[in-house]
């Protein structure tokens, strides 16, 4: 049995850059999943801390937040920078990476059909500091910090992933995050996930927008 299991909706949504870094690092892990029907029952969403899932648990310690779940998996398998100062420059990243991940959210979840059209106009602005923060770092040949990757870089790459898919030549003007997107795509352990059907059948959002 593996020692991991996340709780959640049938979606990639706040879980898949958690499994593309377990993939990627070569464990498993359980899906504990939750139908819509099953929610509605009330009492599974009484149980978790804040009412919401993702819930996360490896043995006896449950988590809850899934940026809470990548940086507890970034501590326990060395990937939140070499020092100090590494590990606050990936909390920038991440924290950037939520940001649009909210933006994101918003636009499938409440405002499709009318907000895509200026928020695919909007989005250079919204990735260009992702681009910035690749070339404040070798050149953007690595990674998003330092010479490792990164739990951050995993989270980064499940939202340019997605975005691609909502407009896919949103990466064109951003010659470093493309080759990243590229470069981390095809490292072995996650080459073969992202072809899994695990990754390939699973809805990205929980109405069927993408
Ligand atoms: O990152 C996190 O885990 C939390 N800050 C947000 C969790 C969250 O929004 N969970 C949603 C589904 S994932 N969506 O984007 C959720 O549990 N919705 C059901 C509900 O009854 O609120």
């Amino acid at each position: 049995m593996p020692p991991y299991t996340i709780t959640y909706f049938p979606v990639r949504g706040r879980c898949e850059g958690m499994r593309m870094l377990l993939a990627d690092q070569g464990q498993t892990w359980k899906e504990d999943v939750v139908t819509r029907d099953m929610w509605m029952k009330g009492d599974l969403k009484a149980s978790c801390l804040y009412g919401q899932l993702p819930k996360f648990t490896d043995g006896d310690l449950t988590l809850y937040q899934s940026n809470a779940i990548l940086r507890y998996l970034g501590r326990k398998y060395g990937l939140y920078g070499k020092d100090s100062k590494e590990a606050a420059l990936l909390d920038v990243a991440n924290d950037g990476v939520e940001d649009l991940r909210l933006k994101y959210a918003r636009l499938i979840y409440q405002n499709y059909e009318e907000g895509k059209e200026q928020y695919v106009k909007e989005l250079p602005v919204q990735l260009k500091p992702f681009e910035t923060l690749l070339s404040q770092n070798q050149g953007g040949k690595t990674f998003l910090v330092g010479d490792q990757i990164s739990f951050a870089d995993y989270n980064l790459l499940d939202l340019l992933l997605i975005h691609q898919i909502l407009a896919p030549s949103c990466l064109d003007a951003f010659p470093l995050l493309s080759a990243y997107v590229a470069r981390l795509s095809s490292r072995p352990k996650l080459k073969a996930f992202l072809a899994s059907p695990q990754h390939t059948d699973l809805p990205i959002n929980g109405n069927g927008k993408q």
